[in-house]
């Protein structure tokens, strides 16, 4: 059904057409909206079966409006509109979708204290203009602040390490709240889709999906609507609902029937990118590919939908995993049956790297290596800061040395194999903060940048490269140096790193820090170029980091990325050659 889509676009124009002052269509297009919204049917299916006519029976929707609605269905767009809302003051559309702040008060904001975008506004609210505005006052202009505090949270995109622990508690309150009430409702088929699904770094919106007879769709919307969790609802209907949480994320549900699941979760699992290339092949192929199934396009008859298998198999497509879904080349893999066997959660035999209470950790060495062999991990690296990190804690040479004596005495009490390693600052000349013959004495060096982030690309290049010429260092940790969402990347020639790395047989490290998720998919797709292998690590400095090796995994599989491209999922007995290879 895409008449709440429909409804919404006629609605937004109205709201354009207002701000410019056009008089009387405003009200007749809310009107035609509001019918839109209140419709039995699915208007896309009338249009189908009827055209412009069928439209034009719905009430309030004229020749016109029913023009712009074929256009919209056809094209995904509509003309006109697109050209109102270039004349619109630009600023108009985001300062539109601040809740509270209609038409006809923009247009006085606009004309008395000449605020034409987002950050006008902001700035307006700030020194209290607004509530000095007859028709505003100290309420609204605080009820404004904090539409703007909340549009600002909704549209800022969370990283992939907040939404997926945020999801899975939103899904298992959904699921507690459902057990009781609801019987024969299967609950292992409410599951998380979109960029989510496809572990994407960061997330726009949660999308979750969930399989129920018609019957049970309003009780599984009215569970999700009371979450502790949720704040603001959005929208509430039978087959779709939109909350934003309190934390100020949004999130959408829909509820499918159990014929339509698979195809349900294939479409909105996404991306858009891959599924607009599914449904082409699905048309070359003779059918017609929706969320609601896959059918013949000839006789209408239904050929698939409960599975998402079952619709890549009918199209004469391997079962292609959702990190795969960006339309980088995945459908062709699939259609030949090249699809890379991707590495998986249970290839991982041990985490390099890790922070202890002899740095900047929060537990002791004993209590991560307790944790990671209960992990079932067959070896971990022990890599606090050198010696110049002081602001992390960084161990001068007598330290280092008391802690490889707690390794040895740890390692009669455990399986586990504890690597003797060091996250080593990359000095400003390249140069490693150890000297030589105590980085001879460590099993694992893993070089990392940590300051000078203004420097010039030439220089960071450089002095990247000297390291990774240096044969003590093992792994380059977070290569990129990018903070999601705080600090880009520094300026770095990443073909040039990259190159000088595969020449020296350097490891990349895929760091699962949700706030570096560094290297990303992109640069992990680059270095690939190289022949380059990766380690995914934890950077773990508390035992529960420990689990956030699925972020970097995550990216791992996104790039493709399989078992033999990484190193810790090799046996130790392997592993020591790769790094002890580097050191000859
Ligand atoms: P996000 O939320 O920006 O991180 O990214 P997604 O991928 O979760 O996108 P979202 O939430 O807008 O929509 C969820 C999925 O629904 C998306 O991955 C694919 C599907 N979808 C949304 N819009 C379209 C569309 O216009 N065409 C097609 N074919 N699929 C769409
Ligand atoms: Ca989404
Ligand atoms: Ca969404």
């Amino acid at each position: 059904m895409r008449n709440r889509e429909v409804a919404e676009l006629l609605y937004e124009t109205a709201d354009i057409m207002e701000f410019q002052q056009i008089e009387w269509k405003p009200r007749a297009y809310r009107r035609a909206a509001q019918n839109i919204e209140n419709f039995g049917e699915d208007i896309e299916k009338v249009y189908e079966k009827k055209g412009k006519k069928g439209l034009t029976e719905i009430p309030g929707v004229g020749e016109s409006i029913a023009d712009h609605i074929a256009e919209y269905l056809k094209t995904g767009k509509v003309e006109k509109f697109e050209g109102l809302k270039g004349k619109a003051p630009s600023g108009t559309a985001e300062l539109m979708e601040i809740r509270g702040l209609g038409a006809k008060k923009m247009k006085k904001l606009a004309d008395k204290l000449e605020i034409k975008t987002m950050s006008d506004l902001k700035n307006a609210v700030k020194s209290h203009r607004i509530r000095r505005l007859s028709g505003f006052g100290v309420k609204s202009e605080e009820n404004i602040a904090r539409a703007i505090e909340n549009y600002e949270k909704s549209h800022s995109r969370i990283p992939l390490g907040k939404a997926l622990p945020l999801a899975e508690e939103i899904i298992s309150g959904l699921k507690e709240e459902l057990k009781n009430g609801t019987p024969g409702l299967d609950l292992s088929r409410i599951i998380y889709t979109g960029s989510l699904r496809r572990l994407k770094e960061t997330i726009g919106d949660i999308d979750i999906l969930a399989e129920a007879e018609e019957a049970d769709a309003g009780k599984i919307m009215d569970a999700f609507v009371s979450l502790p969790e949720a704040g603001q609802v959005v929208s509430k209907g039978r087959t779709r609902s939109s909350v934003i949480l309190k934390e100020g994320f949004a999130i959408d549900l829909r509820v499918v029937p159990p014929e339509s699941y698979g195809a349900a979760l294939q479409y909105f699992t996404g991306s858009k990118e891959h599924n607009i290339g599914l449904r082409n092949i699905a048309l070359r192929e003779g059918y017609k590919l929706s969320e609601y199934g896959l059918y013949s396009k000839n006789s209408g008859e239904r050929i698939a939908g409960k599975s998402e298998e079952e619709i890549y198999r009918k199209l004469g497509l391997e079962y292609i995993a959702p990190e795969l879904r960006e339309n980088r080349g995945e459908l062709k893999a699939a259609a030949k049956n090249e699809l890379p066997e991707l590495v998986d959660a249970g290839d991982l035999r041990g985490d390099l790297h890790m922070h202890t209470d002899y740095s900047e950790g929060a537990e002791s060495l004993e209590t991560m290596v307790e944790k990671a062999e209960s992990m079932g991990y067959e070896y971990i690296a022990v890599t606090d800061h050198s010696r110049s990190q002081r602001i992390a804690n960084g161990m001068d040479i007598e330290t280092l040395k008391e802690q490889w004596k707690e390794i040895k005495s740890l390692s009669k009490r455990f399986r586990i194999k504890v690597l003797r390693g060091s996250e080593v600052e990359i000095l400003k000349d390249g140069s490693l903060d150890y000297p030589d013959e105590i980085l001879k004495e460590l099993d694992v060096v893993v070089g990392a940048v940590h300051s000078g982030f203004a420097a010039s690309e030439r220089e960071m290049t450089g002095r990247i490269i000297t390291a990774l010429e240096n044969k003590h260092l093992d792994i380059l940790a977070h290569p990129s140096g990018r903070l999601l969402g705080k600090r880009e990347a520094y300026a770095v020639n990443f073909g040039k790193v990259f190159e000088a790395a595969a020449e020296n047989g350097k490891v990349m490290e895929i760091n699962c820090q949700p706030s570096r998720l560094d290297l990303n998919d992109e640069l992990i797709f680059r270095a690939k170029d190289y022949e380059l292998k990766f380690c995914i690590s934890t950077d773990s400095h508390s035992v529960s980091d420990l689990a956030s090796m699925r972020y970097g995994l995550g990216q791992a599989r996104r790039s493709w990325l399989e078992k033999e491209d990484i190193v810790n999922t090799y046996p130790y007995s392997r592993l020591k050659e790769v790094f002890k290879k580097l050191r000859d």
